[in-house]
């Protein structure tokens, strides 16, 4: 049975996977409309999806553990972005946000030495590092590209290759 500082802790934490997915589902369908960076509203489509399976584990895994998933109100995203680069920005200092998050979650749970909660929470810690990594990745190149309009062709072109390497 979940403790009720860990469970909320965690029902915490499933807000922040649903707002993700909807941070990024804004990045996507705003990229949709900028023409020709269709890998790009790919990537930010593909990461939206992802929030939800992230969300999606924290819900079943609260109520396996006899514990009760709130399924939250999320806030409105940012809808327009100043340019891709921009966007990118976001992604990463979003990610960093989220693994505080996970890293703070890790610590409730032992603190109520709760190490099943912990170790399922290990897999977060994981893919915390890999897409911290990726928009780091991403964010080097687009500097290097800086506002050149042929290495945003190439960047598109280069993107969905670069996020699957990550995920080897
Ligand atoms: Fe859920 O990993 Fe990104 O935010």
């Amino acid at each position: 049975m979940l403790k009720k500082v860990v469970q909320d802790a965690l029902n915490a934490q499933v807000k922040i996977e649903a707002q993700s997915s909807q941070v990024y589902l804004a990045m996507a369908a705003w990229a949709e409309i900028q023409p020709g960076i269709d890998n790009i509203t790919a990537f930010f489509y593909r990461h939206s999806d992802e929030e939800r399976e992230h969300m999606l584990k924290l819900i079943h895994f609260i109520n396996e553990r006899g514990g009760f998933s709130v399924i939250p109100a999320l806030e409105q995203p940012q809808l327009t972005f100043p340019s891709i680069k921009h966007a990118f920005q976001q992604l990463l200092e979003h990610e960093i946000m989220v693994s505080e998050s996970i890293n703070k979650c890790v610590e409730i749970a032992l603190e109520e030495k709760d190490y099943a909660t912990s170790n399922f929470l290990q897999w977060y810690v994981a893919e915390q590092i890999e897409e911290e990594a990726l928009a780091r990745t991403i964010n080097d190149k687009l500097e290097l590209i800086g506002d050149e309009k042929s290495g945003l062709y190439m960047f598109d072109r280069d993107i969905l290759t670069v996020s699957m390497e990550a995920e080897k």
